[in-house]
C-alpha cells in the first residue's frame, strides 16, 4: 500500500454518523468564508498569588455575620466583598464548563460532582469554605436514599420516575431539590427576616412574630411546585443546548413535587409594615444562600409582582407536609408561590424588598427566560427573553420508561401526572400508542382529585392492539382548554425550560 495521507480520525465512522457530535468544531458562518472554531481546550490552571493575597484574609473578609447563621455571606449589601471574590476569582483560572451535553451524560449517581462550583466555594474562602460538605451531608441526612442526584453541588436531584407518582402528596424525603448554591445553616432562635424597601414601616420579624394568630391568621395550601426545567433531559438529547452545569441540570419527569405548606400570607406581613409606598409594584426576594455567575458572587434573588402577593398567593412557609421545614428546602422559612415556576419559591429568606420594577438580580433578569428559537449562545440578548412565571400546561409518563419492553394482553399500564400553571388544573389527560393519532381519555376517577394550584397524578390501562414498536404519548387540556405542542422539536430554545 503506498503511503497516502490520512486526516480520519480513529473514530471517523461515529462522528459522520451524529453519535460523537461533542468532538466537531463549532463552524462560524457569519463571515464570507466559513471558519471551524478550534475545539475546547485549556492549558495549565494560572494562579496569581500576589492578586490574591492582596484582597486580604478571606477568614475575616467573608467571616460568619449573624450568629447562628452558618455558611450565609450577605453580598447585596456590600459592594466592597462582592468587589473582592470577584478579585479572587479573575485572578484564576478555571477549568472550562464542558459541553456535556453533546457529549455522554455520565451515568454515575450524582450524574455530575459539580467541580466548578466547589472550586469557586473554596477560592473565594471564609464562610463558603465548608458549605459544599455541609451541604452534602444534609442532602444524605433529609433526602431519600433512592433520590436520583443530577448535580451533587449545588445539589440538584430528583425521585426516580417510579416514586414520583407513587403518592399525591409527595413525601418531603422524595421532593425534588434545585439549589443554585450551597446549604446556609440557620438556628430557628436566631432567625429573622427584614422588610424593607419602599414600605411605609421597614421592619424585622422572627418566626415567632409570624407564628402569633392574633396577629396573622395562620395559612395552609396544598402546592405543586415545578422547576421551569422539568424535563429538559428530553430537549438535552434531542437537541443539546448551553453546558453550564448548574443552570442546565439535566432534569427528568422529576422535576416537580405536591406538598403541603403551612404560614402566613405575605400580603399580611406587608400591611404589618403599613403597607408600600411611592409607586412600589413588586417584592424582591433574598435567599441567604451564595450564587456564582459570570465570576460574580451574590445571594439568590429574585421578585413577583405586588398584584400577585395582593390576591394572598404568596406565603411564608414553615412548616412541609406536617413536618418542620427541611432544611434542604429553604428552614427556618421560604417563600411559596402559588402557581409560579419553583424559581420564584426563595428559601433560605433574609430579606423582602418593595421595589418599583422588576429585580435586576441574574435570576431574575438573566435566567428562567424563555428565548425564541432564533436566539442562541452566540447572539442571544436577555431583552429577547420572556420571563418565565407560570408554567404551560403539561403532563408527563413515569411508567412505562422510553424504550422499556412490555408483554401485555391488549391492555398496558401506564401512570403519570397532569399539571398547568397559574392555577388553571387538568381537566382532561389523554393517552395514545400511536405518536397522538388516537386518543383514549383518561376516565375522570382515574385521576386524582382536582384542586386549584395543584397537579392530578394519573393511572389508565391503555388498550393496545400491536406489537411491536409503539409510541405512547400522552397530552393534557387545562380548564382554559390549553393544551401541549405535538413534539419537543416544536418548544425546543436554548435555555432548555418549559419542555411541555
Ligand atoms: N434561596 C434559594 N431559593 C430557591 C432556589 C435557590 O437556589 N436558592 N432555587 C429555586 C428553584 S429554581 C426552584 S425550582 C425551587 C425548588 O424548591 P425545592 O428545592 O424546595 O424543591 O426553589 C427555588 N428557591
Ligand atoms: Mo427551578
Amino acid at each position: 500500500m503506498p503511503d497516502i495521507n490520512t486526516v480520519n480520525r480513529p473514530d471517523e465512522w461515529k462522528i459522520e454518523q451524529g453519535l460523537s457530535g461533542a468532538v466537531l468544531p463549532v463552524l462560524d458562518m457569519t463571515g464570507p468564508e466559513t471558519k471551524a472554531l478550534a475545539p475546547q481546550t485549556f492549558g495549565p490552571l494560572t494562579k496569581d498569588e500576589d492578586a490574591i493575597k492582596s484582597v486580604g484574609d478571606r477568614d475575616a473578609l467573608f467571616k460568619a455575620e449573624r450568629k447562628g447563621w452558618k455558611g450565609f455571606v450577605e453580598w447585596e449589601n456590600h459592594p466592597d466583598k462582592k468587589a473582592a471574590a470577584h478579585k479572587i476569582l479573575t485572578s484564576q483560572t478555571f477549568p472550562p464548563n464542558p459541553e456535556y451535553q453533546l457529549g455522554p451524560i455520565p451515568a454515575t449517581n450524582p450524574v455530575l460532582p459539580g467541580t466548578h462550583w466547589k472550586m469557586w466555594h473554596h477560592a473565594v474562602g471564609g464562610e463558603l469554605t465548608q458549605i459544599p460538605e455541609d451541604s452534602w451531608d444534609t442532602v444524605l441526612r433529609e433526602k431519600h436514599p433512592d433520590m436520583l442526584h443530577l448535580l451533587q453541588f449545588p445539589y440538584n436531584g430528583e425521585p426516580p420516575k417510579r416514586l414520583v407518582t407513587d403518592k399525591v402528596i409527595t413525601p418531603n424525603s422524595l421532593h425534588f431539590v434545585r439549589n443554585h448554591g450551597g446549604i446556609p445553616m440557620i438556628d430557628k432562635e436566631d432567625y429573622s427576616f427584614t422588610l424593607d424597601g419602599l414600605v411605609q414601616n421597614p421592619r424585622s420579624f422572627t418566626l415567632d412574630d409570624l407564628m402569633d394568630e392574633s396577629k396573622f391568621p395562620r395559612m395552609e395550601k396544598t402546592v405543586t411546585m415545578q422547576c421551569s426545567g422539568t424535563r429538559r433531559i428530553e430537549q438535552i438529547t434531542k437537541y443539546a443546548g448551553q453546558g453550564d452545569e448548574v443552570p442546565q441540570a439535566p432534569w427528568a419527569e422529576g422535576a416537580i413535587g405536591t406538598a403541603n405548606y403551612v404560614g402566613v400570607s405575605l400580603k399580611k406581613v406587608v400591611k404589618a409594615c403599613g403597607g408600600l409606598i411611592d409607586g412600589a409594584k413588586h417584592l424582591e426576594f433574598d435567599g441567604a444562600d451564595t450564587y456564582f455567575k459570570d465570576d460574580e458572587v451574590m445571594n439568590y434573588l429574585v421578585s413577583v409582582p405586588w398584584s400577585k402577593v395582593k390576591a394572598n398567593e404568596v406565603l411564608l412557609a414553615w412548616e412541609m407536609n406536617g413536618e418542620t421545614l427541611p432544611r434542604i428546602h429553604g428552614y427556618p422559612l421560604r417563600i411559596v408561590v402559588l402557581g409560579y415556576i419553583g424559581a420564584r419559591s426563595v428559601k433560605w429568606l433574609y430579606r423582602v424588598k418593595a421595589i418599583r420594577e422588576p429585580s435586576r438580580a441574574p435570576v431574575q433578569s438573566k435566567e428562567y427566560l424563555y428565548f425564541p428559537q432564533q436566539v442562541g449562545k452566540h447572539n442571544l440578548k436577555m431583552t429577547d427573553g420572556i420571563q418565565i412565571q407560570e408554567m404551560p400546561v403539561s403532563s408527563a409518563i413515569t411508567s412505562p420508561w422510553t424504550k422499556q419492553v412490555v408483554i401485555h394482553n391488549g391492555r398496558i399500564r401506564c401512570k403519570g401526572w397532569a399539571y398547568s400553571g397559574g392555577g388553571r388544573w387538568p381537566e382532561r389527560v389523554e393517552l395514545s400508542t400511536d405518536g397522538g393519532f388516537n386518543w383514549y381519555t383518561i376516565p375522570l376517577e382515574s385521576l386524582s382529585r382536582k384542586r386549584k394550584w395543584t397537579w392530578r397524578t394519573w393511572e389508565f390501562d391503555l388498550p393496545c392492539d400491536v406489537e411491536g414498536w409503539i409510541e405512547i404519548v400522552c397530552r393534557c387540556r387545562d380548564n382554559a382548554l390549553n393544551t401541549q405542542p405535538p413534539d419537543v422539536r416544536t418548544a425546543w430554545n436554548w435555555g432548555l425550560h418549559v419542555t411541555s
